[in-house]
């Protein structure tokens, strides 16, 4: 690989000293460690600037096309250290600091994660943020800069209490304010219509609405071993005009009030759901937004270099990272129609070949439904495009299936008074895509059928992917510098090289030296356990991690639910032949998800019985570990041995962690769900341990109405003793009731509810099963060895350089842009 790394060490050091004075009046040994990390983060920006700007003058040179990423979510996690690694200059300003005294971990612990994401679909957006700038590909990201991102957790008393995350307390270092790119975006009010007498148009006009000005801030986004720093692009919401008495003079005071607050509150905060939709009027203002924003902004730039719109689609896609940016599709018509003054066929011509959709979810929750009254009322412009986009749209069905009204009901964007926001991306996009070969099928059989009936053109899979820069290059030095040591580091921007390294699976030295690591790792997170939860474990025993979005269909229960019968097993057996056994949680609940809360109060208060239960030796340890997120992840990741991933067959469109502990040489404990079922494939059946009914059962009884849990409850006594543990109060003694509700979840049918709805207890003695498969896996040290270095031999397709390439050629068609210097 070419090194474009022109590093020079005592200038930097200079540049860090100096920040220290120009920032905070001290030399740098009178700076607190958060000053030191400033003083560091704008030296590592004074490095890319100069290609940010470069890489933009490139951009507008060669006049390329652009894919504009819009999402509501980017769960970036911390920039210092991803920087710094892909300007190839990690260890060199590691060495700097160190000269100066300084500890790179503790100047890296500084930063606070950027968190505007809740899961798997934001952290997805950066992770493909990474790889385009990577493979040199032209793009943007759009989304919103809230001021409060993804909620801290604390526990408490084994509660999850929710702290707001002011992550921008400090400063962000590494964002530039772009006041030049400033734009309205109206809401409420009516639209009054005329026809221009000179044209001959009719015009659309929305009057009496309140407005607020769109400003963004641009975030670098750096490619590894290259020039290219391409951008994110957050917005955040100013008043149109601050407050002045003026207006209430002019009888106006109102409305300044009015824009004022719509301000303050449109970015505020992010939404905390995971696969949930909260039909909230705030969620819907935010979306229109950012997408208002981003849009305008893209037709101005455009029109910079270009005078006809009807060929916009060759300079820009806007690619939907789910529905929620979908309101794009009519803010585009829109400004085509009403701004830029297209015909409405020339507008839909543009719009159908510029905007394109993924699907992340068949969990019929997650779909996006707004009332029309709400809509309506809110985006009354973008309203009206609506329905004339549905009132074609319903003509194309009933022209395709005559006096089929099955099919319209089924199909169409407006209905029952609602608009469903995925059947308008999927008419509009000229792709629609899902997460994982699985997921797509699904889609394509099930969730979607009659629009992919109707359009099977528009349907393609693209399997998720992870960077693996971030997620082992940084997370995991240890295995890096070992990986390359052995094949070089090519594997860095082409992560199949790691076949390089089946020779070394069956070597003795190869196999010991790779669990060594391991074993460091572990002590690693061992010490971060010790210092957060207080509670000691063992890296000798086998690490089993958990770690995602609590959400009843990932199936945190059925994980505790089987520590608690492991438990039981080893108190009835206390010679019990096992490996000590650590089980590692971590999980943030939704704030109004009630039994998502009361799992993580029974994972812990199943932790405090069994942690200080002496007469079990230590043999089973469990820790819930506060506040998952990207930075802790990263170390999480690389300790694992067992990576859990045991959702309800059919309902992870991909899951993304899963790739993250294979990578870092973890074994996946799992059912045939989302990519679980691409990472079998590569790795090989006997390389993990699968367990539960396939998605294809799941589906049969959902279909049939499910199935009858009181018959397991009745006829496995161990099952039994479990379930009747959580209402006799043996792990809530001082309130039995306690973990009720779990339990009638799990046995009861409850107001349409079906009983077990997640299919816990039916895959319960599968599970059991899969679990002791594994302590005797990792009794034969060999074996174990083998198969978790086959894991990360075969981890190469699941980096997201593999699925942006799909991207681009199947969907973007974008060309990439080598970027120079000087
Ligand atoms: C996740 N979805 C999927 N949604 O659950 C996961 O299987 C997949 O790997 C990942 O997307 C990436 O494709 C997800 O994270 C959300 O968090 C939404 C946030 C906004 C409200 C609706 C859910």
């Amino acid at each position: 690989m070419v090194r474009t790394n022109t590093f020079n060490k005592e200038e930097f050091k200079k540049d860090i000293k100096d920040n220290c004075k120009l920032l905070y009046r001290k030399n740098i040994d009178e700076c607190d460690d958060q000053q030191k990390f400033q003083a560091v983060a704008y030296s590592v920006k004074n490095i890319i600037i100069d290609k940010w700007i470069a890489t933009h003058k490139e951009y507008e040179k060669q006049d390329v096309k652009i894919v504009c990423y819009m999402s509501m979510e980017f769960l970036m996690g911390r920039a210092l250290g991803n920087n710094m690694i892909n300007l190839m200059a990690y260890d060199e300003i590691k060495e700097v600091l160190a000269e100066l005294g300084i500890d790179i971990n503790v100047i890296e612990d500084q930063e606070p994660d950027a968190a505007l994401g809740n899961g798997g679909l934001g952290r997805l957006a950066a992770c493909f943020l990474d790889s385009l700038a990577t493979l040199e590909y032209p793009a943007y990201g759009c989304g919103i800069r809230y001021r409060y991102g993804m909620f801290k957790q604390e526990i408490k008393d084994g509660y999850q209490i929710e702290v707001p995350d002011n992550w921008l307390k400090d400063g962000n270092p590494f964002e530039i304010k772009r006041d030049e790119y400033r734009y309205e975006v109206k809401f409420g009010g009516y639209v009054r219509s005329y026809r221009d007498e000179k044209t001959g148009r009719d015009m659309f006009v929305q009057e009496d609405y309140r407005s607020v000005i769109a400003v963004p801030y641009d975030l670098p986004v750096v490619g590894y071993g290259n020039n290219t720093v391409n951008t994110l692009r957050i917005w955040d919401a100013e008043p149109v005009n601050t407050f002045n008495l003026n207006s209430f003079d002019k009888g106006d005071y109102q409305k300044a009030i009015e824009e004022e607050n719509l301000a303050k509150n449109i970015v505020e905060v992010l939404y905390p759901n995971d696969n949930h939709y909260a039909g909230k009027e705030l969620r819907l203002k935010q979306q229109y937004f950012f997408v208002s924003a981003s849009v305008q902004r893209a037709v101005d730039q455009y029109k910079k270099h270009h005078d006809d719109c009807r060929k916009l689609y060759e300079k820009v896609t806007f690619q939907l990272n789910d529905t929620h940016p979908t309101v794009a599709v009519a803010e585009l018509m829109r400004i085509l129609m009403d701004e830029e003054g297209l015909e409405w066929d020339e507008a839909w011509d543009v719009t159908t070949k510029t905007v394109a959709y993924t699907n992340h979810t068949i969990m019929s929750e997650a779909l996006e439904k707004w009332p029309l009254e709400l809509f309506s009322r809110l985006l009354p412009r973008i309203y009206q495009i609506v329905e004339e986009i549905n009132r074609r749209f319903v003509e194309e069905i009933k022209t395709k299936y005559p006096g089929d009204q099955e099919k319209i009901r089924k199909m169409a964007i407006i209905y029952d008074g609602q608009v469903k926001m995925a059947h308008l991306a999927i008419c509009a996009g000229y792709s629609v895509n899902g997460v994982a070969k699985l997921h797509t099928e699904i889609l394509e059989k099930q969730e979607l059928k009659d629009f992919y009936e109707m359009m099977p053109q528009k349907f393609n899979n693209k399997t998720n992917g992870i960077t693996q820069r971030r997620f082992l290059l940084h997370g995991n030095p240890l295995l890096s510098a070992w990986i390359t040591d052995k094949i070089g580091d090519a594997w860095v921007t082409d992560l199949p090289q790691l076949k390089k390294l089946l020779p070394y699976v069956d070597d003795e030295k190869a196999q010991q030296e790779f669990m060594q690591i391991k074993r460091k790792n572990k002590v690693r997170l061992a010490k971060y356990i010790k210092e957060h939860n207080g509670i000691d474990v063992d890296p000798d025993s086998i690490f089993d991690v958990q770690v995602k979005r609590l959400h009843e269909y990932k199936r945190q229960l059925l994980n505790i639910l089987h520590v608690m019968y492991l438990y039981n097993e080893l108190k009835k057996n206390p010679d019990m032949d096992m490996t000590p056994r650590t089980f590692i949680f971590g999980a943030k609940a939704a704030a109004g998800y009630r039994i998502a809360k009361l799992t993580i109060k029974l994972i812990n208060n199943v932790a405090d019985v069994i942690n200080n239960d002496a007469s079990i030796n230590g043999k089973i340890k469990v820790v819930f570990i506060e506040n998952y997120r990207v930075s802790n992840g990263e170390i999480i990741f690389a300790a694992a041995d067992v990576s859990e991933q045991i959702s309800t067959a059919s309902k992870e469109a991909s899951g993304t962690g899963n790739m993250k502990f294979m990578l870092n040489g973890a074994m996946t404990l799992g059912t045939m769900d989302g990519a679980n079922v691409e990472i079998v494939q590569e790795v090989g059946i006997e390389n993990a341990v699968i367990f539960g009914l396939s998605s294809d059962e799941v589906i049969r009884y959902e279909n049939e109405g499910g199935y009858d849990p009181m018959e397991i409850f009745n006829n496995d006594q161990a099952v039994r003793e479990i379930l009747t543990e959580l209402i006799n109060g043996k792990y809530s003694p001082e309130d039995p009731e306690m973990f009720r509700d779990i339990y009638n979840s799990l046995l009861s049918n409850q107001g349409g509810r079906r009983a077990d709805t997640y299919f816990i207890l039916k895959d319960f003695r599968s599970y059991a099963e899969a679990q002791k498969q594994i302590d005797a896996r990792y009794k034969n040290s060999a074996g174990w060895a083998k198969s978790v270095m086959l894991n990360v031999a075969n981890a190469g397709k699941f980096s997201s350089d593999r699925t942006i390439e799909e991207y681009v050629s199947d969907i973007w068609k974008l060309k990439k842009v080598h970027v120079p210097m000087n």
